[in-house]
């Protein structure tokens, strides 16, 4: 079963998405997601000019080796270009494997090791109140777990707000946003908002909330244990994640639990956070994160650690990495919760999928392959539109982890 052809669509209905489409001699395709969020040409050059002529003559069915190919070969290792690539490529062959044996690709992986995937919403609001009423909203929807995300008095554009209630794309067209942080509001403001959480929704919902990286780790570790009463599902990247040791300091002070893994490429990126059982949930995806080929392995080694996953699944990953990340979350056995960010509907009809979302779950459905297509005539109405991902920049200026 040889490739005989693979080519890279960049579109932007919505937002920007690069895909990888690959084609076999029997006619038989398979997808996969390439976006990397603000610097998306970067893996559609990577893919285009470095990898799509070593796919041509290869048998496809050969996906490991594909893997080891692709990431011994360029002697240079790991990094989000490469790996969102590797990725694609992975992804796309998972997809092909299950179109030609006519199954969905969860029972490649194993089976079903559940009946549906918990998933996860984002609430947001500019006040307290706006977002008690965002998590009550996201409740009547039929999400059991739900993450709030607040305005901060005196942080300007501060992550995770605004811009509608169902959807919240960070990248802005153009250059980048500076938004401006303080991080004394913060650790007094998100206490309070889960204290007042707790009391108008009770403890039976499962709460989440993103610190997108912007604290040191005794400020992390101030943050959780403040948080201890009000029994998070998880606290997210507490602090920047290049520092595996950081997070002894975290652990060393509170009990709330710990996730961690969106920015992760390679199971190096993570090995000893998960060997010193320093987080909980490890949210690597398989755009990002080497393709399933390589999150499996990510998965194993955390089972043995008692880390779950929690893959991130925010709205710039396609469609495309949705389905492959409900295939891989309905099989895995050590899985624990999968992000569901909304995609337009725009999106949706670029990328029609067989995934659905009922009383709070997800089912990549049962298609052959991944379930998820790409209507490339459509696609072609979208062309790509530059964006960027925010600066951050403390009150004095100094450029802040965002
Ligand atoms: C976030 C993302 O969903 C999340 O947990 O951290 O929204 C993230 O900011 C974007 O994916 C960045 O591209
Ligand atoms: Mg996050």
């Amino acid at each position: 079963m040889r490739i005989v052809d693979a080519h890279v669509n960049i579109c932007s209905p919505g937002r920007n998405f690069v895909t990888l489409k690959i084609v076999t001699e029997d006619g038989v395709y398979g997808l996969g997601d390439a976006t990397l969020n603000g610097r998306e040409l970067a893996v559609a050059s990577y893919l285009r000019d470095h990898v799509v002529p070593l796919l041509i003559g290869r048998d496809a069915r050969r996906i490991e080796d594909t893997w080891q190919y692709l990431y011994k070969g360029p002697y240079l290792r790991r990094g989000p270009v490469t790996m969102t690539a590797i990725g694609a490529v992975d992804t796309a062959l998972w997809d092909i494997l299950g179109k030609t044996t006519n199954q969905p690709v969860y029972r490649l992986l194993g089976g079903a090791s559940r009946d549906a995937v918990l998933v996860y919403g984002h609430a947001n609001g500019s006040s307290i109140e706006d977002t008690v009423d965002a998590v009550k909203r996201y409740a009547q929807m039929g999400y059991r777990a739900i993450r709030a995300q607040s305005a901060i008095p005196g942080v300007l554009h501060a992550y995770g707000v605004g811009r509608g209630t169902m959807y919240y794309e960070p990248a802005e067209k153009g250059r980048p946003l500076e938004s401006v942080w303080s991080t004394e509001p913060y650790l007094d403001l998100v206490p309070q908002l889960f204290d007042r959480l707790r009391r108008e929704v009770g403890f039976e919902l499962h709460l989440l909330h993103d610190v997108h990286h912007r604290l040191t780790p005794i400020e992390a570790a101030r943050l959780g244990k403040s948080l201890e009463p009000y029994r998070l599902f998880w606290l997210e990247d507490p602090v920047p994640a290049e520092q595996q040791t950081s997070f002894r300091t975290i652990r060393q002070h509170t009990t709330t639990p710990i996730a961690i893994g969106e920015v992760f490429n390679t199971i190096y990126d993570c090995s000893q956070l998960i060997e010193e059982e320093l987080v909980d949930y490890i949210r690597m995806t398989v755009v990002h994160g080497g393709g399933v080929s390589h999150l499996r392995k990510v998965a194993a080694l955390a089972e043995l650690h008692h880390v779950r996953t929690g893959c991130h699944g925010a709205t710039d990953l396609s469609p495309v990495a949705m389905a492959a990340a409900l295939h891989f979350d309905l099989s895995v056995h050590n899985f624990g919760i999968q992000e569901y960010m909304r995609h337009t509907d725009e999106t949706d009809r670029v990328f029609p999928h067989a995934y659905s979302f009922q009383a709070g779950a997800m089912h990549p459905g049962d298609a052959p392959g991944l379930g998820v297509d790409l209507d490339e005539a459509l696609a072609a109405t979208y062309p790509y539109d530059p964006a960027y991902l925010p600066v951050n920049r403390r009150l004095d200026g100094t450029v802040h982890s965002w």
